[in-house]
């Protein structure tokens, strides 16, 4: 087989169960096959292959943790890490479209949501008839959602929701969006708002340097009349966002590695072909430093996860492992695409190489659910006590 095969160096494998191996050769397998061939071209028309989604639904990417009986693929969080470490080996801005549907739509109406609404969504969800967005960021509330001014106000049958939020995976094209509000008390609320209703609007966002093949937008709310049971009854607060960023959070600690997999593995076999003063260049010593602290930072990255898959499924992982993973995984991620480009010299910067994709789609992954910073400081607070924020 010429799949690829994942760098494994302190034998992790062993430490799969069967099941695991073999979802994570089926989706590399599709990924290598369908995404792969055509991904860099869509990225540098800035535009999202929306011919995936059905692709993406078949091998179990909407929801996997998501029960059966709704419709998900009732798979163990193991599972979901390595779905998503092998969509982003492929395509950060593909692995996005998965974590928004499973981790920030479906996730939050399971959890949230009343029985109607679970059997009314999720199951099309799953399957990708229906797409979902996640509106928790405004332009003037990022890193600081609790600021929110988007806000609904009850009219009988029915909210009214005004506001707006920015830089929405998914919306462009969109059916439904879970979007957070604060009600007249000022409590967070979160409800399903669908394509279609009077008011809401979802502009797209231009002129991206990162994450191109994701399509990105605003969803625009002007009076928009919501029906009271689209009101996910189960959550107010803060902490119903905050839950579903968990999930997703969860998800990039395992996704990043895949795309520092990904350059990890091209910068190593460029190494081995690319001569120079005689040579191939991976005889050099600076090269080897390079790919040896590569190999280095994946594996302890590998060891990070794993631990956290198997707290996950024990329903220990807190909010704060799972920051220091998000964090580790991409600033791993980030600087080795940065290295490997170095080492395909010239040839790193064009899209014969998927190098320069990653690198620039890390950058918004450094900064989406929760930029560098701001996990740092939840670590921080975790181990002094001490919050930093207020
Ligand atoms: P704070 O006062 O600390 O907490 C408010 C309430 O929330 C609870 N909580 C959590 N609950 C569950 N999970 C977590 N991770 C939680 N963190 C906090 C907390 O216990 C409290 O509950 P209660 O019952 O006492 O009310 O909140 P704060 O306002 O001080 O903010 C804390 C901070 C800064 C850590 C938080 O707001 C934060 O994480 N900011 C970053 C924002 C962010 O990550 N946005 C992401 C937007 S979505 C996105 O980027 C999708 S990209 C998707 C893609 O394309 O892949
Ligand atoms: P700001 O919060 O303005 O931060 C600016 C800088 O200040 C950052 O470096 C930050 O770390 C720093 N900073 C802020 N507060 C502090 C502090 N207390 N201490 C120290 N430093 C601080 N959001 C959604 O809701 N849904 C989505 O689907 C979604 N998809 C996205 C897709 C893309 C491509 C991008 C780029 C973003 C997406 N986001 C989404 C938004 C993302 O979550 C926010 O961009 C992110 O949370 C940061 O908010 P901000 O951009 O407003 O930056």
């Amino acid at each position: 087989t010429d799949l690829y095969e994942a760098p494994d160096y302190y034998l992790l494998d062993e430490l799969l169960s069967e099941e695991h191996k073999l979802i994570r050769a089926s989706v590399r397998e599709w990924v290598k096959k369908e995404v792969s061939p055509v991904i860099e071209d869509y990225a540098q028309r800035a535009e999202f292959p929306k011919h995936l989604l059905k692709g993406l639904a078949e091998i179990g990417a909407f929801g996997p943790t998501i029960p059966e009986q709704y419709g998900g693929a009732g798979l163990d969080y193991m599972a979901y890490g390595i779905i998503m470490q092998e969509i982003e080996r492929g395509d950060s801005g593909i692995r996005s479209t998965a974590s928004v549907q499973g981790s920030l739509v479906m996730f939050p109406i399971y959890a949230y949501g009343s029985e109607e609404q679970k059997h009314k969504y999720l199951p099309k969800l799953a399957s990708g008839e229906l797409m979902g967005c996640f509106g928790l960021t405004e332009p003037d509330h990022g890193s600081n959602p609790g600021g929110m001014v988007t806000n609904i106000k009850d009219a009988g049958d029915n909210y009214i929701l005004n506001g707006a939020k920015m830089w929405i995976s998914n919306a462009p094209f969109a059916d439904i969006a879970v979007v957070w509000a604060k009600d007249e008390k000022g409590k967070i609320r979160g409800l399903i708002v669908e394509r279609g209703m009077e008011g809401f609007t979802t502009p797209e966002t231009h002129n991206k340097w990162s994450l191109r093949a994701s399509a990105t937008g605003e969803l625009v709310f002007d009076n928009v009349k919501v029906p009271k049971e689209n009101l996910l009854p189960n959550v107010s607060g803060l902490k119903g966002p905050l839950g579903c960023l968990n999930q997703a959070r969860y998800g990039i600690a395992w996704g990043a590695l895949g795309a520092a997999m990904d350059c990890y593995d091209t910068a190593l076999r460029y190494s081995k072909e690319r001569v120079q003063f005689g040579r191939p260049i991976g005889g050099f010593q600076l090269q080897q430093k390079k790919l040896a602290e590569m190999i280095t930072e994946i594996t302890k990255g590998q060891l990070l996860v794993w631990r956290l898959a198997t707290l996950k499924n024990e329903n220990r992982a807190t909010a704060a492992q799972i920051s220091m993973a998000k964090r580790n995984s991409v600033e791993i991620a980030i600087n080795i695409a940065r290295e490997a480009r170095q080492m395909l010299g010239g040839m790193g910067i064009t899209g014969e190489y998927p190098i320069m994709r990653h690198m620039a789609n890390l950058e918004s992954v450094i900064t989406y659910e929760g930029t560098h910073d701001i996990h740092l400081l939840i670590t921080g607070m975790d181990v002094t006590g001490e919050n930093a924020f207020k």
